[in-house]
């Protein structure tokens, strides 16, 4: 018999098809226009062999072993679930009693999953804030140095998260956009929360037909999709910061600068001008200051600067430009930029973030807010930007200094994950392990076998979104969607908010935490919470027996297009900015007071340390790109088809341009060893023109496959590019990831190829 079940998922809504009680496909969502191709891996993923069958612990630390123990390699043993919730309590006591509530890292970053009830993360904060408190981790690996310079310069986070200026307006306003980064199509498969429409698709598409020019300035020409027809600009990895500075200094230069909105809406233009005319460096910052720094000729430089003054101009960047070395730089000197085009706030036109980063970013839609889950307030102050948690590790009692502030990082004992994946998400793997296995005790809520759980001392194992019922909800999606439950647990797994209240039964706190409510109370109580919220802004939505009955709401999108800042723009006095000046801080006081000598009161220059323009470039001469995944969601979907098919000899592939293969004498398919001072990995050669010579190119999310487990230091030999990315902030200012400032050799892959043993449960582990 075959059952079908309205659900949602990061990667889109779907209807689950059932039979027999397996998810046998998930068929696409009947309103979603462009529908993701991820969606073909979901059933792999919840049926695939590394699935956790029951709770298991890691023999050592059964044995009695804490701080210091070598992770990773041990074998595991598996235990009864209420003999698991029994250590993770005693244990959790018995940290918290010797060291403190602020030695629990508890900030547990990651994606989880879609449905807000059951969101991992979420539930995990409302667990630790009752159970006395954590360490807590702000910001993200996405734009962390980017949301905090943003509100020091334009006083809000909305023009990376958006709303920001919608496609309908750059549709009918603008004629020109440039893209630093380009608009890549794979990264809007995804919508965090769970999208019900993929609209980016015939949105851009419409764009373009309606005569708008667009420039792909990136090292990839892959990141414009063939229907924009743009133009390729292959600037240099890190070059960003040094290109829209000269453009800048090109309009300075022609006195087109947007005096009257200088003068009304901006501060701190003046010491900027100065800077871009040398006057305290002796260096003015003309394209020819640029060219051999960006790699981009000085005469492209000096059009695209003069074409954007002369017709109306959008300007974007996306996240990834900023996930670098003083990524803050070019973000804020695009900001520059506009402000001296006086294009902020003018339809369609001006400058936001992540067009090409996300689905739903300049998606028209009603700004109602998304369904929410319920956290708790965390008792402890403790916190470190997301990116630094190895420093964290590595040097309890030390500071950090961090936008202005100095934060003391506290003595870390025991580490808990729940809906994210660290040895996915964070650089320098090798690196981090040293730090984590400083712990005394890690616990990991995982539904898969995944290279977190595989570090872990206590393994929980959790249900995928299938086998439990939830909201599906994002704040930049038109459609709500019921989630219903389609298939029992795979092997013992239970819901993370259910292992979470049966521990909190064992310290006491049940009540506390679940409220007394089961899981349709849960939904029809945070279902019934936005549908006020709704009300509030004059829409109304069904209730919710109906919204579960249908299986979806759809909020229409509005009639107006939308412009962000227009309101500031026409009236700056009465719509003032949420900065200290209320204008765009073209030279920001405070950060100025900061004293941080890399991130001066304006945008500057500042070379980065590991990238082809400097000396390093001698030992390491390819700069390694790690981009976001069209085969998966980071780690997630790695055991699905659509990963599977695109690897090489099973291993996840890298780009690089032929001339570069040929000076090495390398082939297209072969497997090469890619490598620098941090460590080395296998990867699959695949030769493309598309990518410039002297840059390669991998996706993040192949599961860290170290030939020896439980080594800092052996070669991953399925291809995690996050072993050999740097592990430094972008600044003192956002401390955020860096990961694309990184430098690699590659040679062929001698000698042995060991097999990819990943995706199988480790030494020990049941099977479901
Ligand atoms: N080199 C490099 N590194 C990067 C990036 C890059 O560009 N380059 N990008 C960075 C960015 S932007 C991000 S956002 C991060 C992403 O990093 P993460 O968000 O940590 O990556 P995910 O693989 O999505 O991890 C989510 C984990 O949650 C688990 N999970 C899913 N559902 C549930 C559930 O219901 N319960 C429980 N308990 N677990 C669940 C999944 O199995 C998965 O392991 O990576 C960053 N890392
Ligand atoms: N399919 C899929 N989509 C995703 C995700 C996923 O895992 N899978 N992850 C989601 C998440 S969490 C996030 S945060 C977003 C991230 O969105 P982004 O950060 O925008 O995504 P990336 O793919 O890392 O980078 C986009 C492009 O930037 C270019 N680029 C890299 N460095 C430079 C540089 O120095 N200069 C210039 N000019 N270009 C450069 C690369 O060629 C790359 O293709 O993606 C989201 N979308
Ligand atoms: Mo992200």
């Amino acid at each position: 018999m075959t059952e079908i079940k309205p659900h949602g998922s990061h990667f889109g809504s779907f209807d689950a098809v059932v039979e027999g009680g397996r998810l046998v496909a998930a068929r696409p969502f009947g309103r979603d226009p462009s529908p993701s191709t991820l969606l073909q891996s979901i059933p792999d993923a919840v049926h695939s062999a590394a699935r956790i069958d029951r709770p298991h612990v890691r023999a050592g630390w059964l044995k009695g072993e804490r701080r210091g123990s070598a992770r990773g390699g041990d074998a595991f043993v598996p235990v009864p679930w209420d003999q698991a919730i029994r250590l993770v309590a005693e244990e959790s006591a018995r940290i918290r009693a010797e060291h403190g509530h602020p030695s629990v890292l508890g900030g547990s970053y990651g994606w989880s999953s879609a449905g807000r009830y059951h969101h991992a993360r979420t539930q995990l904060h409302r667990f630790l804030g009752l159970a006395g408190g954590f360490t807590a981790q702000v910001t993200n690996y996405s734009y962390g140095a980017g949301m905090t310079l943003m509100p020091h310069i334009l006083g809000t986070n909305e023009v990376i998260q958006g709303p920001v200026t919608d496609w309908k307006a750059i549709r009918e306003n603008a004629k020109l956009m440039l893209c630093f980064g380009g608009l890549p199509l794979k990264n809007g498969l995804i919508t965090s929360g769970g999208s019900g429409a993929h609209e980016y698709v015939p949105l851009m598409k419409a764009a373009a037909d309606a005569g708008v020019r667009f420039v792909n300035i990136s090292p990839f020409r892959g990141d414009a999709a063939e229907f924009l027809g743009a133009e390729w600009v292959p600037i240099r990895p890190g070059g960003d910061a040094a290109m829209i500075l000269a453009m800048a200094q090109v309009i300075l230069e022609a006195g087109k600068e947007d005096r009257d909105f200088l003068a009304r809406c901006a501060v701190g233009f003046a010491p900027f001008a100065a800077y871009l005319r040398g006057e305290a460096d002796g260096v003015v910052k003309t394209p020819e200051w640029a060219a051999p720094l960006c790699d981009v000729p000085a005469a492209t430089i000096r059009r695209l600067a003069l074409e954007a003054a002369g017709a109306p101009t959008m300007l974007t960047a996306t996240w990834s430009i900023q996930r670098a070395e003083h990524g803050e730089q070019p973000w804020w000197a695009l900001v520059a930029l506009a402000a001296m085009l006086g294009t902020i706030g003018k339809p369609g036109q001006g400058v936001a973030f992540g067009y090409g980063s996300m689905n739903g970013i300049g998606t028209p839609r009603h700004e109602v807010p998304s369904v929410g889950g319920v956290p708790v307030k965390n008792p402890v102050g403790a916190y470190i930007p997301v990116a630094r948690v190895t420093e964290l590790l590595e040097r309890p009692g030390q500071v950090l200094q961090y936008n202005g502030r100095d934060l003391l990082l506290p003595d870390i004992r025991m580490i808990w994950w729940a809906g994210g994946n660290p040895f996915h998400h964070h650089q320098d793997l090798g690196r981090l392990l040293r730090g984590w296995n400083r712990a005394d005790t890690v616990v990991v809520q995982e539904p898969w076998w995944t290279p977190l759980a595989r570090h872990a001392d206590i393994v929980l194992p959790a249900t995928t979104t299938l086998e439990r019922n939830d909201i599906g909800s994002a704040s930049r999606d038109r459609f709500v969607r019921a989630m219903h439950q389609a298939i029992a647990p795979v092997g013992q797994a239970r819901n993370d908010a259910d292992m979470l209240a049966d521990i909190a039964d064992a310290l006491g706190f049940r009540a506390a935490f679940t409220e007394q409510r089961d899981e349709m109370a849960w939904l029809d109580h945070l279902y019934g919470r936005w549908r006020q919220a709704c009300a509030a802004e004059g829409i109304a939505v069904p209730d919710f027996a109906e919204f579960w009955d249908r299986g979806f709401v759809e909020i229409a999108p509005p009639a107006e297009s939308y412009t962000q800042f227009a309101a500031f723009r026409a009236d700056p006095e009465a719509n003032p900015l949420n900065t200290p000046s209320g204008k765009v801080e073209i030279f920001s006081e405070t950060i100025a007071r900061f004293g941080y000598e890399e991130t001066p009161g304006h945008p500057v220059w500042r070379e980065p340390r590991e990238w082809l323009g400097g000396e390093m470039a001698e030992r390491f001469p390819l700069h390694m790109l790690s981009f976001q995944p069209f085969t998966r969601l980071h780690g997630q979907l790695d055991t699905g088809r659509v990963a599977e098919a695109n690897r090489v000899q099973g291993r996840e592939p890298i780009l690089m341009h032929p001339d570069d293969a040929a000076a090495r004498g390398l082939n297209d398919g072969e497997v090469v060893r890619v490598f620098n001072e941090r460590g080395a990995i296998a990867a699959g050669l695949r030769l493309t023109e598309e990518i410039r010579p002297g840059v390669v190119a991998m996706a993040t999310g192949a599961w860290w496959n170290p030939a020896r487990p439980g080594a800092t230091d052996a070669p991953c030999v399925h291809g995690n590019a996050n072993v050999l990315t740097q592990d430094v902030g972008t600044s003192r200012l956002g401390q955020g990831s860096a990961a694309q400032s990184c430098l690699v050799e590659i040679a062929r892959w001698d000698g042995d190829l060991p097999p990819v043993t990943v995706h199988a449960p480790p030494e020990g582990a049941t099977a479901p």
